[in-house]
């Protein structure tokens, strides 16, 4: 695969989305679905899935995606809220809330999972999701649904999902239709607004919290904290 590394005949390699199984002295490559990737970090940075970068810096539980997005027949839903720190204005990590078919709530905050089943869960259920410590991350993994989540127990988060959900999913991450340019879509409407707009349209309803009205710039304020929010 042009990297130096000698491979035996029958050997899978996995390379931008194709996997290539060596036969013969050449590769056979097949194209599989590419999941779409969506971050959260820091003070409020988001990368959608169609990687539309944009800041917004609320201090509200917001929803980072759904598969609802108005229909009222939604599936699952991961919910974001910053936890302020120092002068009240960083963000010191995140808390996150995953919520699966209305029967499991996770919830990952204080550098820990927890879960909360609801009425239906049932003993088949405990193979809906799986929890794994992988070095300094926490990672969920949802395989029948091909929902991933990975968190660095502070404020980054990463959510992977399937292909299968291309055009099916709104919130901050964005619709995941392959187009950056309509990502910043209003709740409940077709208008791409500016990120304060947008983000504020993504509140949750309760508890009660106020829009962000301007952007604040993490260096105007203190830079001391500023430098501790990033080592975070
Ligand atoms: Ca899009």
């Amino acid at each position: 695969m042009g990297s130096g590394k000698v491979f035996s005949a029958g050997q899978h390699v996995k390379t931008n989305c194709k996997t290539c199984v060596c036969g013969q002295g050449q590769w056979d490559c097949k194209d599989e679905p590419c999941p779409g990737k969506c971050q959260v970090y820091g003070n409020g940075h988001y990368q959608t899935f169609d990687s539309k970068w944009y800041r917004y810096d609320g201090q509200c539980q917001y929803t980072l995606v759904e598969d609802d997005c108005g229909t009222r027949n939604g599936t699952f839903s991961v919910r974001v809220e910053s936890v302020p720190c120092c002068d009240e204005a960083l963000t010191c990590s995140r808390s996150i809330v995953l919520n699966l078919q209305g029967k499991v709530t996770l919830t990952l905050s204080d550098m820990k999972v927890t879960r909360r089943h609801h009425e239906g869960w049932t003993l088949q259920d405990h193979s809906l999701y799986s929890t794994h410590t992988v070095g300094l991350y926490i990672i969920i993994s949802v395989p029948s649904r091909g929902i991933t989540l990975i968190w660095d127990k502070h404020t980054r988060i990463t959510i992977e999902l399937h292909e299968n959900w291309r055009n099916r999913v709104c919130g901050l991450c964005g619709n995941f239709d392959f187009n950056e340019m309509n990502d910043l879509q209003i709740s409940g409407s077709a208008v791409v607004s500016s990120p304060l707009a947008f983000g504020n349209s993504w509140k949750a309803a309760t508890p009660p919290c106020s829009d962000v009205t301007k952007e604040i710039f993490p260096c105007d304020r203190n830079s001391y904290c500023l430098a501790w929010a990033q080592r975070r």
